[in-house]
């Protein structure tokens, strides 16, 4: 199925009139107060998150997995729904390959697929976390910090193949996330582990193009529980440091203790340079890769408002990987996404209407009250008239669930794969 431009403009029809009214109200008082709202709605046309290929079929948990039929079940087909997740929405112009789950069999089809689509390969994942078929090797004790070289060797060996995959697609970042740790006291050795990873980035990091970027994501635990090897975002700077200038931090939302301050990790990343990607989800517990914004959207504002000094203010950051990683069982993976989309746009558009200026002179006079006033009262506005625009600028669908839902596309995926789908994938 693909979603045609006309399709979208007889569904916005619709709803053309009420945005008009909404976004010249916003837009009158933005502008009154001294806000250039075009370069707002620019930034957000923009503005383009990576899709994660094994958020497209219903997640599943250890305990279940429940269809919502008409997934994808090839490479081909997960492609085509970010398409149709694009083409609503404009803003999901990159797909990110999990590896092995996602290798390619025809690198010219699946290139040429996901250009008709506008469609660009972010970062490619590595997967030392399960065994591999036919692998000699086990990772049941742990990838790149195991104690025996051969089975290091290896996990070394599968990140060199998928940065090699990933170069034929045309992706400039891989990412590294290691489930290695330990489940009880003593089953480790905190220094040999983290010294035996060290070793083997360094290793991989040889390996990878000049134009390319190593991204090191942290957890602090899961599946492991007593111990994870890269748990935090000390480790994983410390590691990316001892790599080199290619080498960052990735920061995944859901991959913090409870209560720990994301946004000031954040900022600190990239007032050091070491920011490189941001996995965007939302939790209440702990990686329970929600929705983006369902539970905590102040929390995702204030993150967005440090990347947005961060983007002003830190020319020594490079420009970042942005990707969502959730996925879970109980709604349409595709309505998911989009909800998520929107989310992420919302809160970026929430902190560019930020008076960096007015805060820093509030700052300056220590005025605390003027400080929360100012987050606050950009919080507080509702901005979706101007994600409207954006979309519309750009050919999407002002409402894209409402248009997702018009047109019928999970029906049509049905019909046209059937009920019998499984996406590959967690
Ligand atoms: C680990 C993680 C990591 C993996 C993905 C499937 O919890 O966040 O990014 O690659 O999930
Ligand atoms: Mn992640
Ligand atoms: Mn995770």
């Amino acid at each position: 199925m693909k979603i045609e431009e006309n399709h979208i403009q007889n569904v916005n029809n619709n709803d053309l009139k009420s945005h008009n009214d909404h976004f010249d109200f916003l837009s009158n008082s933005l502008n009154n107060k001294g806000v250039d709202v075009n370069n707002i709605v620019k930034k957000l046309q923009e503005f383009q998150v990576a899709i994660p290929s094994w958020a497209l079929g219903a997640g599943g948990t250890r305990f279940g997995r429940f269809s919502f039929y008409g997934e994808p079940s090839n490479l081909e087909q997960k492609i085509q729904d970010v398409g149709l997740i694009h083409s609503l929405t404009q803003t999901a112009g990159a797909v990110s390959l999990h590896i092995p789950w996602d290798i390619p069999e025809d690198y010219k089809a699946i290139k040429e697929i996901a250009s008709g689509l506008n469609i660009k390969f972010d970062a490619v994942n590595s997967n030392t976390f399960q065994d591999q078929k036919n692998a000699k090797e086990s990772y049941k004790y742990g990838s790149l910090s195991n104690t025996s070289e051969a089975v290091r060797q290896q996990a070394i060996q599968h990140n060199l193949d998928v940065i090699n995959i990933g170069d034929k697609l045309g992706s400039k970042s891989l990412t590294v996330w290691l489930a290695d740790g330990s489940c009880f006291p003593g089953q480790n050795n905190f220094q040999t582990a983290l010294q035996n990873t060290e070793n083997s980035l360094k290793e991989i990091y040889k390996g990878l193009p000049n134009d390319w970027s190593m991204l090191i994501e942290y957890k602090p635990y899961e599946p492991n529980f007593y111990s994870t090897v890269i748990q935090d975002w000390g480790t994983s700077f410390m590691l990316a440091n001892a790599c080199g200038d290619k080498a960052y931090s990735l920061v995944d939302l859901g991959h913090h203790l409870p209560n720990s301050n994301i946004e000031q990790i954040v900022s600190i990343l990239m007032l050091k340079g070491k920011l490189g990607g941001f996995h965007f989800n939302d939790s209440k517990y702990g990686d329970d890769d929600l929705t983006v914004g369902s539970i905590k959207p102040y929390a995702l504002f204030l993150i967005f408002n440090e990347l947005v000094y961060g983007m002003q203010n830190n020319p020594q950051n490079p420009d970042l990987a942005w990707m969502i990683d959730a996925s879970h069982n109980v709604k349409d993976p595709l309505e998911d996404l989009i909800q998520s989309l929107e989310a992420i746009q919302e809160a970026y558009a929430k902190a560019l209407l930020v008076d960096q200026n007015e805060l820093k002179i509030a700052q300056q006079e220590n005025d605390v009250v003027k400080c929360q006033e100012i987050l606050q009262n950009a919080y507080r506005t509702d901005v979706r008239p101007l994600l409207e625009k954006a979309r519309l600028n750009a050919g999407g669908a002002l409402n894209p669930i409402k248009a997702y839902r018009s047109l019928d596309v999970r029906n049509e995926l049905i019909k046209e794969r059937g009920k019998n789908t499984v996406a590959t994938g967690l």
